[in-house]
């Protein structure tokens, strides 16, 4: 039976031992946060000659540390927190076994903690270490050793939460055997089964080939394989970082703006759609790759265009289930309903505006994926300000905002100022803006992104509004705000944890309007989904493959042909 007294429980009153994995998770992710926007702020103003702190020699180490703590140390360390969250929640059982619990979060932090090592000792000319690769890291680029020890420690890590999370959904089927995946954990376990698919590749290609050829076991690599291997998980990782923020935008956005989740199967249909085609599209970042048929590029020019269909699915069902708090709330008008909503929470407004941001990015995603306007943006700054709206602000906004409702339900603790973090998500919002859109901006001028020097004095009007050094001013401003917020979002953080604990800070989920009742049971059929996706990705990626290993060798040319 449930109280009233129950859902006035808080996670952490309910699972205490889970909580402080969740902890630990969301520390070791922020942490991850600080090192890269450190990083983040050095190389902005290097790259537009504001302040050169560093010599340009050091300037693919910090591009590297930056990049590698950002998206695989941040973004991942801050998922596992939360699936491990949602599904203990959404199950309403504790996991099967803490320890093992804490064996992947150990695995994870002691890999990330090597690779970053690996990284940073490329600052100090006395050790003979380095891992220059960016967090690209394919062939020709060569890494220590522990840069890809680290790295396989820290995926295996997350193939053993994955494990985790799906025993203990199996064991709750075995208690329910005629119930419905709820729904946080339907999108726990389909982004998993997208990871394990996604993640195979990049284990081969760093356990086969990197390691082996770091370690100097082997000779050499086929660096088109290697690329290859990289971008059949490349693409697949960007949902990786992204299903977290769908699932606080599905499952907790509607209740900070007061309403309800509108529709439980159409979430349920777009994390099935992810299954199918995040894979069968990594060749879009090869579409300039020698040594890869126009034919294969087309296919997978053809599977991206598919895989908007979710994201514009995403963008009707959240902004229809914030316009039914609005409403109910009393908001009316085409737009007047938009009054209504709590905008004054940093929960809800960093949302807002990260998923605001995502239909820029998404539409600067589909310019990419074009194979011909693709031609014009490849290697250009365009792509880092692509980035910089999806992961940069769609996810890691996110996931600050998420902080300021989740926090306190794992650990008894009020934010320490609401205020303070309505003004940092504003702040990420407009630093962004202005980074963002001039990094676009000067791709078009065709400034090459990765490259300590960009200096394009030659340009018509170099000072202009809208002309190569205007715009690098505008990158450092949005660069420096960025930072700003960043610092502003930890402090706020720190001082929470330091406040003292108090009751009453629950805030249950409510049902969606149309729930998992009306969703078509074939939906949970996670075996089928798997199936369909294995099969598209062999049609994507058999024969490219195929054409790379017999005309490169597997070791590269000349050797293992
Ligand atoms: Fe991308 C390159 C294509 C999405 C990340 N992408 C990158 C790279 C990264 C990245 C890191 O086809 C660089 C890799 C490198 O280092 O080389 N991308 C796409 C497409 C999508 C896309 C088609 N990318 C993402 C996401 C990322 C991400 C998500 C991270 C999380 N991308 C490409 C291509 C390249 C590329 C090429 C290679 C470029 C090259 O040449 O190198 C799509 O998934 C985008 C779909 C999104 C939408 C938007 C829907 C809008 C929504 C907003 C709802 C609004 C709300 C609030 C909730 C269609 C859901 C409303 C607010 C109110 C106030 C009302
Ligand atoms: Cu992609």
């Amino acid at each position: 039976m449930s109280t009233a007294l129950e859902s006035e429980q808080t996670f952490v009153d309910k699972f205490p031992d889970e909580a402080r994995v969740v902890r630990a998770a969301f520390l070791s992710s922020f942490f991850a946060l600080f090192l890269g926007a450190v990083f983040g702020i050095i190389q902005t103003l290097h790259r537009t000659d504001v302040a050169r702190i560093i010599p340009s020699t050091d300037y693919y180490t910090v591009l590297t540390a930056h990049g590698v703590f950002m998206v695989i140390s941040f973004t991942i360390f801050f998922l596992v927190g939360l699936f491990t969250w949602a599904v203990t929640r959404s199950l309403d059982r504790p996991l099967l076994n803490i320890k093992i619990t804490w064996t992947w979060y150990g695995l994870m932090a002691t890999g990330m903690t090597l690779t970053g090592i690996s990284i940073l000792a490329g600052f100090v000319d006395s050790i003979d270490m380095s891992a220059d690769v960016l967090y690209t890291f394919y062939a020709p680029l060569q890494a220590h050793p522990l840069f890809y020890a680290g790295l396989a420690v820290f995926i295996v890590g997350t193939w053993i939460a994955g494990a985790d999370w799906f025993r203990t959904f199996l064991a709750w089927r075995r208690d329910h055997p005629d119930e419905r995946i709820p729904l946080q954990t339907f999108m726990v376990l389909t982004t998993m089964t997208m990871w394990y698919i996604a993640s195979s590749a990049v284990a081969a290609s760093v356990l086969l080939f990197l390691l082996p050829w770091s370690l100097g076991f082997i000779e050499q690599v086929n660096p088109t394989l290697t690329r290859t291997l990289f971008w059949f998980f490349g693409h697949p990782v960007v949902y990786f970082w992204l299903m977290p923020a769908y699932l606080l935008w599905y499952t907790v956005l509607p209740k900070i703006a007061g309403g309800r989740l509108f529709s439980d199967p159409l979430a349920r249909v777009v994390f099935v759609l992810f299954v199918l085609l995040s894979t069968p599209v990594g060749i879009h970042h090869q579409y300039l790759d020698p040594g890869i048929a126009e034919g294969f590029k087309f296919i997978s020019m053809t599977n991206t265009m598919f895989l908007l269909l979710p994201s514009l699915l995403t963008a009707f069902t959240v902004v229809a289930s914030v316009e039914y708090g609005a409403r109910k709330n009393g908001g009316s008008g085409l737009l007047g309903w938009l009054t209504h909503l709590p905008w004054r929470k940093p929960e809800f407004t960093g949302m807002m505006l990260a998923g605001l941001m995502f239909a820029a990015g998404g539409f600067s995603g589909m310019v990419n994926a074009g194979m011909n306007i693709n031609y014009l943006i490849h290697n250009t700054l365009w792509v880092p300000g692509h980035f910089h709206l999806t992961v940069g602000t769609a996810v890691a906004l996110t996931m600050m905002a998420g902080i300021y409702w989740l926090w306190p339900q794992i650990s008894n603790k009020p934010i320490y100022s609401s205020q303070i973090g309505l003004f940092q998500v504003v702040l990420w919002f407009i630093g962004m803006a202005l980074m963002s859109n001039a990094m676009h901006a000067q791709g078009l001028l065709g400034v090459p992104r990765r490259t300590a020097e960009p200096e394009y004095s030659g340009f018509d009007y170099p000072t202009m509004f809208g002309g190569f050094e205007e715009l690098n001013i505008q990158i450092a401003i949005g660069g420096t705000l960025l930072f700003v917020s960043t610092i502003l979002f930890l402090g706020n953080l720190a001082l929470t944890m330091g406040n003292p604990k108090v009751a009453g800070l629950a805030e249950p989920l409510p049902s969606p309007v149309s729930g998992a009742e009306d969703a078509p049971q074939v939906l949970d059929n996670l075996r089928l989904w798997v199936s369909i996706a294995l099969v598209l990705v062999v049609l994507a990626y058999a024969l490219p493959i195929a054409a790379i290993i017999s005309r490169g060798g597997l070791l590269g040319p000349g050797v293992g042909t």
